[in-house]
């Protein structure tokens, strides 16, 4: 196999070193940024993250920040999620959509003060987009990408692991919310999240310089837990449902297509510049949307490419990721499915590079 070339336009992380010395044995591009995807290999990693605890480079999930007046005004306009209701010390999982109702990133939106906001995106270039909007609309509110980079505590042994390094205050803090706490003399955002449903934390480390401290204050704390340098796994994501921007939706898709109708208030709110799009599309509801497929059979090969799914010789969705589980026991899949195929219990064929395939869809995921 070809390697990737390595140079500063492929950027390295704050805690690059760390993952090094764990002995990464693979990384994909996300947001122009190294991100691990496997270390002992993608099995092991994940009966570990079942167990134990892990550490994560997940320095790719950049920050936008909006600060100023505006700042607010300008995130209800990214989303078509309500955010009255929402406070200083939330995240909010919310679907970013264009004026067409099309998804351009489902990040996490961190709400520090009513004037400052982090958007923690997916793998798009959500900055210019975010800049258009706010120079477009004259809005009193700066945008850029500041120097954060999240590291993710993940697995069942996460909540004893960060109370060794941040203190027992640390066990409080809510899912999908935040709380500040201090490493070292500075203080770092502290979210319980993070992209598994093994339970965990994220981290959002301020500059360079902590980084490795930080990391190997985790590492040494959790000897005796078996703590382990680890990276958002394949299978345990496509058990969970945890969708991939980029492979499982595109700007083709609509946030109901994709599931995440229930992070939407379209009709409340106001300002959104998608809303009259999906306002139309909603009336109607999405006519394909995603769903868990079963792919029945011996372990199938890395979904780099749509596998079409067939109702006999028609084409009624496809397969955008897909792995064998081991706690299963069969290939769990993440696919696209036409209304008329999307009932659960529906047996379907999957055109792999290795055949067709029977394959079963669901409507609610495994974990
Ligand atoms: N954490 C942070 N930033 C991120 C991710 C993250 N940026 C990139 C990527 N992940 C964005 N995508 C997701 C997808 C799913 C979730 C978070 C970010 C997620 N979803 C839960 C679910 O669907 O069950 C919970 C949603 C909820 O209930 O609000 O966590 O992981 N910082």
């Amino acid at each position: 196999m070809a390697q990737i070339s390595l140079s500063r336009r492929l950027r390295r992380t704050p805690f690059s070193a760390g993952v090094e010395a764990a002995g990464v044995k693979g990384y994909t591009v996300y947001n122009h940024m190294l991100l691990p995807t496997v270390f002992r290999s993608v099995q092991e990693d994940y009966h570990h993250l079942k167990e134990a605890v892990q550490i994560w480079d997940v320095a790719c999930e950049r920050q936008v920040e909006l600060r100023g007046p505006d700042a607010g005004r300008l995130m209800q306009m990214l989303t078509p999620r309500d955010l009255r209701g929402m406070l200083p010390g939330q995240c909010y999982y919310v679907p970013i959509v264009d004026e067409t109702g099309g998804m351009l990133n489902d990040p996490v939106a961190v709400k520090l003060a009513e004037d400052r906001w982090w958007i923690s995106i997916a793998d798009s270039d959500l900055l210019y987009w975010v800049k258009g909007i706010a120079y477009g609309y004259r809005l009193d509110v700066l945008v850029d990408e500041p120097d954060i980079s999240p590291l993710a505590v993940q697995g069942p042994k996460s909540d004893e692991l960060m109370a060794r390094v941040f203190g027992d205050s640390v066990r409080d803090v809510r899912f999908f919310r935040f709380g500040w706490f201090q490493f070292q003399g500075r203080d770092l955002v502290v979210a319980r999240s993070g992209y598994s449903k093994q339970g965990g934390f994220e981290i959002y480390v301020d500059g360079e310089e902590t980084g490795m401290p930080l990391w190997n204050a985790l590492m040494e704390a959790g000897k005796d837990l078996d703590v382990h340098a680890g990276c958002p796994n394949l299978i345990e994501r496509i058990e969970s449902g945890l969708l991939s921007y980029g492979n499982d939706m595109t700007d083709d898709n609509t946030p109901h297509e994709c599931g995440l109708g229930r992070f939407c208030n379209t009709h409340t709110a106001i300002g959104c510049v998608g809303r009259d799009a999906l306002l139309r599309v909603a009336k109607e509801g999405p006519v394909r949307q995603i769903r868990p497929i079963e792919i029945h059979g011996d372990a199938v090969p890395p979904c780099d490419r749509f596998w079409p799914v067939m109702a006999g010789d028609r084409q009624v969705g496809r397969v955008s990721s897909a792995t064998w589980s081991p706690d299963y026991n069969t290939n769990v899949a993440i696919g696209m499915i036409r209304m008329t195929h999307w009932d659960a219990g529906t047996e379907v064929d999957v055109i792999t590079p290795q055949g067709v395939r029977a394959a079963t869809v669901y409507e609610t995921f495994w974990n």
